[in-house]
């Protein structure tokens, strides 16, 4: 398999400049069969990190962990044999990419648990300006569970307060505005969604403004994995320990390049 990014893949970088968010079907197809039994794996054995949610109304749970490509052969082959690096590359029009981490996030059947609008910028210690997260489905993903994205929200400077899935916030004395009320009126917002199949890509900025549906359409399991990428320009941001994943045993200061044995290079290769 070629690690070298698709041709074709130019025109979608302008698109993902301007929108935050873009679908890029079966980009990821070869390697289905490899995540999928990489998330088998994992959460056979979940790790630190893993932080998964059980509705109250007794519906299934959604189980979430984050960056076992450390321990998960399956995932290392990926990040090895894929061409993930390069496509970042093309989209972000950087030299260098590196891995954040992954994130596996596995709604099963009838979970009633919905994602909250948010950015994923104020969560994440790094800098988001050369960022990307390639959420990659491992089932098929009817329109109305798919992630969605509210397009341009990237583009701004604009950082809303972050929280919990409770509500509470996630930094005590926290000024940034909080997040607009999005459901309430959606024909203001430019909102994109789509109908994935296994394999497809949805890439998108860490700050655009992005939630997830309940999954109580269709009775599937909803596994995906999001592989978060940065380019040359990441510097990390000193979160205080806090954040997804906390990553409080790092040593950087804020203002370092995201350097180091956590955040492997991706692109090029050497
Ligand atoms: O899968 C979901 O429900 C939400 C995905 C998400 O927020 C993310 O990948 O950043």
């Amino acid at each position: 398999m070629s690690t070298a990014a698709p041709s074709g893949l130019a025109g979608h970088a302008a698109d993902f400049a301007r929108d935050g968010a873009i679908h890029l079907p079966a980009i990821f197809a070869d390697w289905v069969e490899t995540l999928r039994a990489g998330v088998e794996r994992a959460m056979a054995t979940p790790g630190p990190w893993e932080r998964s949610y059980k509705p109250k109304d007794g519906s299934s749970p959604f189980f979430q962990d984050f960056a076992r490509w450390k321990d998960t052969p399956e995932f290392q082959r990926f990040l090895d044999g894929s061409n993930i690096g390069a496509i970042a590359a093309t989209l972000m029009g950087c030299r260098e990419v590196r891995l954040f981490h992954d994130h596996i996030l596995v709604k099963e059947p009838g979970s009633s648990i919905v994602t909250p609008w948010h950015q994923d910028t104020p969560y994440y210690c790094v800098t988001p300006e050369q960022s990307i997260s390639f959420w990659i489905p491992l089932d098929p993903v009817a329109r109305a569970v798919s992630p969605e994205f509210v397009a341009g929200t990237h583009r701004g400077n604009v950082e809303y307060k972050p929280q919990r899935f409770d509500g509470t916030d996630l930094y005590a004395a926290d000024t940034r505005p909080p997040m607009p009320a999005i459901d309430a009126d959606r024909g203001r917002w430019r909102i994109l969604g789509w109908e994935m199949a296994p394999g497809d890509a949805l890439a998108f900025h860490y700050s655009t403004i992005h939630g997830a549906p309940a999954n109580t359409d269709g009775g599937r399991r909803r596994r995906a994995v999001s592989w978060r990428v940065v380019g040359e320009a990441a510097r990390f941001v000193d979160r205080g320990g806090k954040g997804s994943p906390p990553m409080s045993h790092l040593t950087l200061k804020t203002g370092d390049a995201l350097t180091g044995p956590d955040f492997p290079l991706l692109h090029p290769r050497n």
